[in-house]
């Protein structure tokens, strides 16, 4: 009977549409967090003539590196957790420390264009900074962390951006100062909280986010911004070098194109198991 009645059932057609991952591909710029704490509050989406450029047959030849994305802090603000959020949408309350450095490889569809994500995800600790040159050089993007229930964690995250801007000189990155932790405080706290760290964005020239990855609060739109943002960067950078080199002149390599590696460096000079060890750090 079931197989009868399905004979004269007339089924639709399957949908010609590819179904898209709404987390990571992306047709608009997403809004900041709040438009009073960014400093890219005039940019309301993407560029026209951005998206006029990469609807162009040159922007075929377009192929964006992997953005590298670091983020600092001091340690248990909770940065292995945001990006775990996002990445695999879990979170773990027990404290398990970093150690060394993680990586996290998230890809996007923007605009029509593959983009990835290299997020590296350190351990924060003084004994860890021998390679803090080779952790903090060539970085697209620094997300700044502190803890919103630890206000001192506010002032290191000032002292962490500085680190890594000491060494990214040529070209300045995108900066976010993430407060993370959200669920924690009470309405009143969180809003004291915010007032605090907005003068600190400020003063960083950074874009605000306070987030949870308890919860999840904030979190996708948090990555879905610097995603979009460090796209917007890369692109508009690559595009004007295809023009360059389509009217003749020399492509300069960029100096985010000389990436230093830093997975291929401990490889080679220590493996994997060894340089947990040498790294010595336990966060
Ligand atoms: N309540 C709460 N705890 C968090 C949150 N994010 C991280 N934690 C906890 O804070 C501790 C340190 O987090 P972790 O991400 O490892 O810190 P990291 O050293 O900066 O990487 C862990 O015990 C996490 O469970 C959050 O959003 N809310
Ligand atoms: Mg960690």
């Amino acid at each position: 009977m079931p197989h009868l009645l399905r004979q004269n059932i007339v089924l639709p057609a399957p949908p010609n549409v590819t179904l898209h991952d709404p987390r990571t591909h992306l047709r608009r710029l997403p809004p900041p967090y709040s438009v009073v704490q960014t400093p890219h509050n005039q940019v309301r989406d993407f560029a026209p003539q951005l998206r006029y450029q990469l609807e162009l047959p040159m922007a075929h030849r377009l192929k964006l590196r992997p953005c590298k994305v670091i983020f600092v802090g001091d340690c248990a603000v909770g940065k292995t957790a945001i990006v775990n959020r996002f990445c695999y949408d879990k979170f773990q309350s027990n404290y398990k420390a970093t150690i060394g450095v993680d990586f996290e490889l998230e890809n996007f569809k923007i605009l029509g264009h593959n983009f990835s994500l290299e997020m590296w995800d350190t351990a924060g600790q003084e004994r860890f900074k021998c390679i803090a040159g080779a952790y903090y050089r060539n970085a697209s993007v620094v997300v700044a962390t502190y803890d919103m229930s630890k206000r001192e964690s506010l002032d290191s995250a000032k002292k962490w951006l500085s680190s890594a801007l000491m060494y990214n000189t040529t070209q300045r990155p995108l900066v976010f100062l993430v407060g993370t932790k959200a669920d924690l405080l009470s309405k009143e706290e969180f809003m004291s909280m915010e007032r605090l760290a907005s003068v600190a964005a400020t003063q960083m020239h950074a874009e605000y986010w306070s987030v949870s990855a308890r919860s999840g609060y904030r979190v996708t739109e948090f990555f879905q911004r610097l995603a979009a943002l460090a796209f917007e960067a890369a692109a508009q950078q690559q595009l004007a070098t295809l023009t360059k080199s389509a009217q003749g002149q020399v492509p300069q390599l960029s100096a985010k194109s000389q990436t230093f590696d830093l997975r291929s460096y401990f490889n080679n000079r220590f493996g994997k198991a060894d340089t947990r060890q040498r790294s010595g750090c336990t966060c």
